[in-house]
This record gives structure tokens, C-alpha cells and sequence, in this order.
């Protein structure tokens, strides 16, 4: 029986990593550090969970001899702090929409009685940034639980974040559906346990998604998506009572 929905954030919620890219060059101008994160590279550095995690990655590449060091470490958090203060100064302007359907199965979800939990690698306060804008001042209220950078000191695909967010509504993995948009996260949602249904961006979508229950374009009108065969579908979204059939393990579009 479906009882909740986990939803991870950066690309599922919201297509933000444009605008993490972005605040992380800026970070790296203001401290004059001389990189710049083009599309390419930024695609490839987000194999890398986390933006210290990403940041130090990145210096071991370009610096071997001298990304190892406890200097090193102290100006990997003060170029995150940075860059988390520019992107969340970015996203608080509601410079970022929610991606297609996400807002009505929030609601909907709300409205059948399923609870809702948020998974994620960000840091609180980028969540705070994104979801008071596109979900009002309250938007906590509608989160029974919410595991995030401060929670879970282990990054996707480690699935800490996942179990911890478990734990917080009492639920077996087996009676929640978790959403994501990436392989690191797919694979962390996996290993806790979790049916996962995947909405992929540009910057995953040549990532490998063999684990995913369903591999959706987004979470709105699901027409597009269809596997050939089912011809004249009238417009559906990724309903509820979709999501229920497909945890159960029936198709969605099986006769009532
Ligand atoms: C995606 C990430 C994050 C963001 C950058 O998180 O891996 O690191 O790219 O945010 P999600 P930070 O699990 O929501 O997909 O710089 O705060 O890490
Ligand atoms: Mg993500």
C-alpha cells in the first residue's frame, strides 16, 4: 500500500543545476580562483554528489599535489559557503519554476492522504530558497519528513539520506515511492530499498536508469511517453491513482 512519496530536489523538484553551475563560477570569480565550469564539464562533475564534494574533485584534477591539504579543505567550505550564499540570493528572486507537474501531485498527493518527504544532497538552505518561492513561507508544513546535506553527511549513491528519511516517517521502503532524477540518486534510492520513478534532465540524461521503476520525460502529461502500441491516448497526467498502479505493479493503462 502506497503511504508516501519521497522526492529528492536538485533536478526533480526543479531543474537548478544551470543555476548551481552558475553560482559556482560566480563563487570562483569572487575569490579570483581562475576556473570556470563550462556545460561539458559541469555535466561530467556532476557524477560528483554534493558541491564540496564536487569542488574538491575538481582541485584534485587540476591540482593533485594541492587539493589534499587541510588548507585545501578550509577553502573548499569557504568557496561552498560562497557560492551557496549566491545561489540561494539567485533562487530566492524566484528565478526557478518547479518542473512540469510537480506542483498538482504535490497537492494531489496531499489530498489522498499520501505524506510527502523530501531526499536530498543540498544544503538546507537551498531548499529553503527554492521552496519558499514556489511553495509559499509554509512550504515545511507539507513535508513529514526532510533529509538534506545536514541530515546525511554521506552524499547519493550512499543511501543514508533515503533510510534516514524512512526512519523520520516510520515507514518501510516498500510502502513509499521515491523520485529522482539522476543515476547517483537512483542508486541511492535503490539501495535504501525504494521503487523509484525517474525524471531525467539535460544534465542526466545520458545517465543509466536500469533500476528505475518508470523513466518519465516529467512528471505532467504522460502522453509522450507511452511505449508505441497504445495509440489515441486521451492527455493523462502522473496521477495518484497512476502512481498507486504502478507501485502495485499493475500498468497504468490497464482496463478499469
Ligand atoms: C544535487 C547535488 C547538489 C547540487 C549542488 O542534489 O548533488 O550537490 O548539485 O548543491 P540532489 P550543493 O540530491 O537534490 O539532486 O552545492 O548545496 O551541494
Ligand atoms: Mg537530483
Amino acid at each position: 500500500m502506497l503511504e508516501a512519496l519521497i522526492f529528492d530536489v536538485d533536478g526533480t523538484l526543479a531543474d537548478t543545476e544551470a543555476a548551481h553551475r552558475a553560482a559556482f563560477n560566480d563563487a570562483f570569480a569572487e575569490v579570483r580562483l581562475g576556473w570556470h565550469w563550462d556545460d561539458a564539464i559541469y555535466i561530467r562533475l556532476l557524477q560528483v554528489s554534493g558541491g564540496k564534494e564536487r569542488i574538491a574533485h575538481y582541485w584534485r584534477m587540476v591540482e593533485p599535489d594541492v587539493a589534499g591539504g587541510k588548507a585545501a579543505q578550509a577553502a573548499i567550505e569557504q568557496v561552498h559557503a560562497i557560492k551557496t550564499r549566491i545561489y540561494e540570493s539567485r533562487v530566492s528572486g524566484g528565478q526557478l519554476a518547479l518542473r512540469p507537474g510537480v506542483l498538482r501531485l504535490l497537492r494531489e498527493a496531499q489530498a489522498s492522504g499520501l505524506r510527502l518527504a523530501i531526499a536530498t544532497t543540498t544544503t538546507p538552505a537551498n531548499i529553503e530558497a527554492l521552496l519558499r518561492t514556489t511553495l509559499g513561507p509554509d512550504w515545511k508544513r507539507h513535508f513529514a519528513a526532510i533529509g538534506d546535506a545536514s541530515t546525511a553527511p554521506r552524499k547519493k549513491p550512499d543511501p543514508l539520506v533515503y533510510q534516514q528519511v524512512l526512519t523520520t516517517l516510520g515507514l518501510p521502503a516498500s510502502a513509499c515511492l521515491a523520485f529522482e532524477d539522476s543515476a547517483n540518486g537512483l542508486r541511492a534510492a535503490t539501495a535504501a530499498g525504494l521503487q523509484t520513478v525517474v525524471t531525467p534532465t539535460v544534465h542526466t540524461a545520458d545517465h543509466r536508469f536500469d533500476d528505475a521503476l518508470l523513466v518519465l520525460p516529467h512528471l505532467g502529461d504522460v502522453d509522450q511517453l507511452l511505449p508505441c502500441g497504445v495509440a489515441a491516448m486521451e492527455q493523462r497526467w502522473v496521477t495518484v491513482e497512476a502512481l498507486r498502479r504502478w507501485h502495485a505493479g499493475t500498468t497504468l493503462f490497464e482496463s478499469d
